[in-house]
This record gives C-alpha cells, sequence and structure tokens, in this order.
C-alpha cells in the first residue's frame, strides 16, 4: 500500500543570509515601514558582531532536515515531505504553501520553530498559513499551537541547564539564580487574554521540577525598540535586581528560542555577559537546541499527535 504524503510545513522567524538583505528584512519586521538609517546600521552592527550573518538560516534547515528524517522513521503510514515557510524573507510562508499545493498534496501538519502561543507569534504564523491555502483550495493544513509541554522538550532543557549547573564551582552554587527567558511581546496581548506568560511560566516550573531546580525566575528578552509598553522584567534589568539582591551567578535558559541566533548569541551572549562582567557577576547561558536528538524528538512526537 502506498503511503499519504503529508506536508510537514515547517515556519521560522527567518534572517537575512546577506547584508543586502537587513534592510528588506526589517523593514518587514515592521510591518512595511522602513527603519531609519541608524536603526539599519545598528542591526547590521549586531550581525557583525556576532560573525557577519545569523546562523539561523542554517539552522532552520538542519532542524527541517532532523525532524522530517525522525518522522519519517518513526512510522510507516505516511511520508512527510518537508517545506520551511518563513515570517520575514523568502521563502515566505505563502510561497511553501504554494509549493506543497503544486506537488498535489491535499494534507499537511504545520509546526513553528517557537514553542509558546501568542496571538502576535504563532497566530499569525498560523493564520497566514491558513489563508494562502484557502485562497489554493484543496489543501487541509492542520496548524500546531503549542508544544512547550511535550515531555522531550522539557527533559531537553532540563538536560541543558543541569549541564551548566554542573559547572558551577561550590562558591557560585549558594548565589545562583537560573533565568527562564522568552522574545518580549507588547504588553497589549494581555487585552486577548493571550497565554504566552503563563506558558514561559509554566515551562519554568516544569523544567524547574524535572532539573531540582529551586533558584529561579522568569524574564523578556529582545524587546522591540518602540515606544508602547513591553512585557517585563527584561532580563537585564531582572540581573541588576537580583545582583543587588545578593546574587551572583546567572544562568540565562532562553526557552522561548529553538536554535543559536542573534536574540540569544547577542542579546545574551554579548548584553548579558556584558553585564554580568560589569557586575563583577557570572555568567552561564544554556546549550540551545538546534538538532539535539530528544529535541527533535519533542516536535517529532507533536506532529503525530497533531495527525491522530
Ligand atoms: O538570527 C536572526 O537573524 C533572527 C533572530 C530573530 C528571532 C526572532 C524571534 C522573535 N521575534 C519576535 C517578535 C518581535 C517583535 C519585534 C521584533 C523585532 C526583531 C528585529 C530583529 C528580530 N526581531 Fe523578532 N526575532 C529575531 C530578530 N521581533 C532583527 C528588529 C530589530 C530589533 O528590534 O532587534 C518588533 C517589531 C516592531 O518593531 O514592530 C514584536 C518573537 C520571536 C520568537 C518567536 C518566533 O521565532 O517567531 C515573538 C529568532
Amino acid at each position: 500500500m502506498s503511503k499519504r504524503r503529508i506536508g510537514l510545513l515547517v515556519m521560522a522567524y527567518g534572517t537575512p543570509e546577506r547584508e543586502a538583505d537587513i534592510l528588506p528584512y526589517y523593514t518587514h519586521i515592521r510591518h512595511g515601514r522602513e527603519p531609519a538609517a541608524e536603526l539599519v546600521a545598528d542591526l547590521a552592527a549586531r550581525y557583525q558582531s556576532i560573525g557577519g550573518i545569523s546562523p539561523l538560516a542554517k539552522n532552520t534547515k538542519d532542524q527541517v532536515d532532523a525532524l522530517v528524517n525522525k518522522l519519517n522513521q518513526m512510522q510507516e503510514v505516511a511520508l512527510f515531505v518537508p517545506y520551511i515557510g518563513l515570517k520575514h524573507i523568502t521563502p515566505f510562508i505563502e510561497e511553501a504553501v504554494t509549493a506543497i499545493h503544486r506537488d498535489g498534496i491535499e494534507e499537511a501538519v504545520s509546526i513553528v520553530l517557537a514553542p509558546h502561543y501568542s496571538t502576535m507569534s504563532i497566530q499569525s504564523y498560523n493564520d497566514r498559513a491558513a489563508e494562502a491555502a484557502a485562497k489554493l483550495g484543496n489543501l487541509k493544513i492542520s496548524s500546531i499551537d503549542s508544544w512547550y509541554k511535550e515531555e522531550h522538550f522539557i527533559q531537553y532543557w532540563a538536560g541543558s541547564v543541569k549541564t551548566e549547573l554542573d559547572k558551577l564551582t561550590e562558591a557560585e552554587k549558594n548565589h545562583a539564580l537560573v533565568i527562564y527567558s522568552a522574545h518580549s511581546l507588547p504588553e497589549r496581548i494581555r487585552k486577548q487574554n493571550d497565554p504566552y506568560e503563563s506558558q514561559l511560566a509554566e515551562t519554568a516550573d516544569m523544567i524547574s521540577l524535572a532539573a531540582g531546580i529551586e533558584e529561579y525566575v522568569t524574564a523578556w528578552q529582545s524587546a522591540g525598540k518602540s515606544p508602547e509598553p513591553w512585557l517585563g522584567p527584561d532580563v537585564l534589568d531582572l540581573t541588576r535586581d537580583y545582583y543587588d539582591k545578593g546574587y551572583r551567578t546567572f544562568i540565562y535558559v532562553p526557552v522561548g528560542f529553538v536554535a543559536d541566533h542573534l536574540e540569544v548569541l547577542y542579546d545574551n551572549d554579548t548584553e548579558c555577559k556584558e553585564l554580568t562582567d560589569e557586575l563583577g557577576a557570572n555568567y552561564y547561558r544554556a546549550t540551545m537546541p538546534n538538532t539535539n536528538e530528544t529535541f527533535i524528538k519533542a516536535m517529532a512526537n507533536t506532529v503525530l499527535a497533531q495527525l491522530l
């Protein structure tokens, strides 16, 4: 019997692959409003400081390859055919949906490479996929909203934090704080009863329980440069506050992200590290999942559960 062909639409943020892409990418993030030259220069400088371009494009591709391989090994009834659809740069989500349709596939599952649901994040990806599919017709996409509770997701992060904690000296352990973080969003998401904040809190509780961690907090990072209020506390402010309370070692765990990219390599490894250096505190950062097998299993299980 031939296998059911299922489109695997993996959606991700996207990143400029060369310097010339920075302006259109940034303009897209800002909903078509071209950023001022200083903002573009600032962003280009951040990319320069992490090595010129972000490793995100490669990491996304590697994660999709690993996920589709895992899915096709785990079961025999379906053949998953992968498509990458990006939010802010080509191949855009709409292009990926068009490719699925063009390939004659009528059934697809979509997952976003971000574990927590928000109307401003996951819902906007899922809506774009659904709208593109509706325009084309004859294609049903079943979209996953969040997947942070999957046991392998928690297991991955518990292991990653424990690896950092094992590096601490006895003296460092006495004044150490684990900081779980995700990308900040404008505070106005609260008006829609958005679960984003509670999902981060739940994630922190589940990982800490699995890893036996008692001293932990949640915080937000990478807030946009706009005048409206964003979710806080910001990781940098929180670090200062807890330094004042006597903490001297900070272990950053950016659980809202799934790979090495600008927001981790710059916002954590540069900005948070500069702050801890300035304070004379110790900086640790948990390793990102990328293609870790346990982590890929978390996504594969989520995709299979969505099909049932
Ligand atoms: O490595 C890379 O090149 C790209 C890394 C990258 C990831 C990422 C993830 C998220 N963002 C989310 C929300 C917002 C909102 C704004 C915003 C702005 C930026 C800018 C860059 C950027 N984001 Fe991003 N984000 C990444 C990169 N993001 C660059 C623009 C310059 C800056 O502010 O630093 C504000 C838009 C506005 O100004 O109107 C909101 C969320 C995530 C996590 C979920 C996901 O991956 O979709 C939420 C990775």
